[in-house]
């Protein structure tokens, strides 16, 4: 995939401020929109959650993925998930809770947060195609212990567009990771998802307040009216 080859900075209506940006230095970032988090019978059912909360991102991630598409951005999908042996997995997180299944353990879409199972691949709307670059990851934040770093440095990537599930756990996490990096995120609202709606509201408000202490938030509108001017 080639990256916009234009310097031209483009404004985004965001929180706490507008934003402006370069569309050659910026990518799209779409966080764990798998299976595993939005189906029944996934990692994200089995400790208790109502996956139904998820589904709200699924259509605005959607348009900005067409529209990145278009444009030619850079499109980077994570997955968390975990080697069959578990050898990346601490076991803290195997133990952690009361889930109906464990990380590992055989489910309805194949043993629950493992890569190459069903349940760990992305959700058929939001599937990447050959050209884009997908990242699996251990953890949380979707710098620790992978390529990310690497990929968007490749890239000269300066910006990111963020969206995906769940607002408050991956998405948070990467957000901070990237800002701590001194990448400049954008999270686009109404892209993302929790099962804790005051969560996702927290998780919002969290990287906007004190000025976009750890970012810019955006709704997926706003996001697209700045990509149609691209092209
Ligand atoms: C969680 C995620 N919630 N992708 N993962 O465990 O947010």
């Amino acid at each position: 995939m080639a990256p916009p080859t234009s310097a031209a900075t483009t404004m985004i209506a965001a929180e706490p401020a507008p934003i402006g940006l370069d569309w050659a230095s910026t990518a799209l970032l779409i966080i764990d929109m798998q299976r595993d988090f939005l189906e029944p019978g996934g990692f994200g059912e089995t400790l208790g959650n109502d996956v139904s909360q998820l589904a709200r991102a699924v259509p605005p991630i959607a348009a900005v993925l067409a529209a990145a598409r278009r444009i030619g951005l850079p499109v980077i999908h994570t997955r968390e998930g975990h080697l069959p042996d578990l050898s990346d997995a601490p076991p803290a997180k195997v133990a952690r809770g009361a889930p109906s299944l464990r990380i590992g353990d055989p489910g309805p879409m194949g043993r629950i947060l493992i890569r190459g199972e069903p349940g760990h691949d992305i959700v058929p709307e939001l599937y990447p195609r050959a050209d884009e670059i997908v990242i699996d990851k251990p953890g949380k934040g979707a710098f620790y212990a992978t390529e990310l770093s690497d990929v968007l440095q490749k890239y000269g990537i300066e910006t990111l567009l963020v969206c995906g599930v769940t607002t408050e756990v991956c998405v948070n996490t990467t957000v901070r990771e990237a800002n701590d990096r001194g990448y400049r995120c954008i999270v686009i609202a109404d892209g993302c998802a929790s099962y804790f709606p005051e969560f996702h509201a927290a998780g919002l408000a969290m990287i906007k307040a004190q000025g976009g202490i750890f970012g810019w938030v955006a709704e997926s509108p706003a996001v697209l009216a700045a990509m149609a001017e691209q092209g």
